[in-house]
């Protein structure tokens, strides 16, 4: 039977190996990890639009640089995950399209919007804090093409990391006025950061399935309750509270916190978010905008492609 422990694939995955294109794979196990690695490379492609709302109003040349770096790290791992995903039969054109017709999602969080310098520092800490948590047990993804593209995408999100949490940092010491901001950053994105994770356990479709194909290792409750304790220590350092006066330290040593809004997330996912619209049609634009390049490239393959038989 497909997917059983009797065939390859199942003995693969009982025996915590890898997964390889050119393995044999049930079909729905192909289906579901190109469900979510397209949404995650999307995410990243999508992703790049609210901190690079920034660039042109950085507050120095250095934060400028660095800015820009990260933002260009968030186009590279779209395309690591992009190609992952190109290993599985599909080309990446049909899944912007995909994309852009609303057939495939990106992540909820990058509907929101950033309202002052302080958003770049609260997205570094918090949704690239969020992503590390999620992403590291995706470095044993059973799936091998995905498992390494997820281990030079977790060091890049380290850094993003920290090049937030140092910008909250400087913010937090700062005057009065920028310590208000960075809290007001933190008051906004703590929520959405929480519901990145996705609906509770209860309410994943995909969890039972992925966790039983070594796609997802912890799920989407476990990794928020990571999350929550690792943070609650980092913004006691920074000096700055987060928006939730029921979190308590249990005495199972995890804090008791309040759950995000998950109508809200719903809604986000369905398309109302605030930004929802702005950001599709920015991507749609870019697709559009860039036809002559792919044009150019495709022509002068083809050149070459003469050129040399
Ligand atoms: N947003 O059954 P489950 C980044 C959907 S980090 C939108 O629990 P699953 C770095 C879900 O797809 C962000 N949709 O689903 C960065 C499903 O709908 P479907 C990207 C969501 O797959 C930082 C339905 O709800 N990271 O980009 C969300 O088992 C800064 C039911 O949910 C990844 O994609 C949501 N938050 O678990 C970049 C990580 N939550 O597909 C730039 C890889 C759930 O049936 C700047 N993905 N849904 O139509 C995953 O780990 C999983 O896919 C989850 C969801 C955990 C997101």
């Amino acid at each position: 039977t497909e997917g059983g422990a009797d065939d390859y694939f199942g003995a693969v995955i009982a025996a915590d190996g890898k997964i390889e294109p050119r393995d044999e794979m049930p079909e729905a196990y192909r289906k579901s990890l190109i469900r979510q690695i397209a949404q995650h490379a999307h995410s990243e492609i999508i992703g790049m639009q609210p901190e690079g709302n920034w660039i042109s109003r950085a507050p120095s040349l250095k934060r400028k640089a660095i800015l820009l770096a990260k933002v260009q790290d968030e186009a590279g791992h779209g395309l690591y995950l992009y190609a992952a995903a190109e290993t599985l039969g599909v080309d990446r054109a049909d899944l912007y399209e995909m994309l852009l017709d609303g057939r495939q999602k990106y992540s909820s969080i990058f509907n929101y919007p950033t309202l002052t310098w302080a958003d770049v520092g609260a997205i570094g800490w918090l949704v690239d804090g969020a992503a590390i948590v999620n992403q590291v047990p995706l470095c044993r993804c059973s799936y091998g093409p995905y498992a390494r593209a997820m281990i030079r995408v977790c060091k890049e999100e380290s850094f993003h990391q920290r090049q937030g949490y140092e910008i909250l940092h400087v913010l937090a010491n700062g005057s009065p006025e920028q310590k208000a901001m960075a809290q007001d950053a933190i008051d906004r994105w703590w929520y959405p950061s929480l519901a990145m994770f996705g609906p509770p356990d209860t309410d994943s479709t995909h969890s039972a399935q992925s966790m039983a194909w070594k796609i997802k290792r912890f799920s989407n409750d476990e990794l928020r309750q990571k999350f929550v304790d690792m943070t609650v220590q980092q913004a006691e350092v920074l000096g700055l509270s987060l928006p939730d006066p029921d979190l308590r330290l249990g005495e199972d040593g995890h804090w008791a916190y309040t759950q995000p809004d998950y109508d809200e997330l719903f809604t986000v996912i369905k398309g109302d978010g605030p930004c929802n619209r702005q950001r599709i049609e920015h991507r749609r634009a870019a697709w559009e905008d860039g036809a002559w390049v792919r044009e150019a490239a495709t022509a002068y393959a083809k050149k070459r492609e003469g050129a040399t038989v």
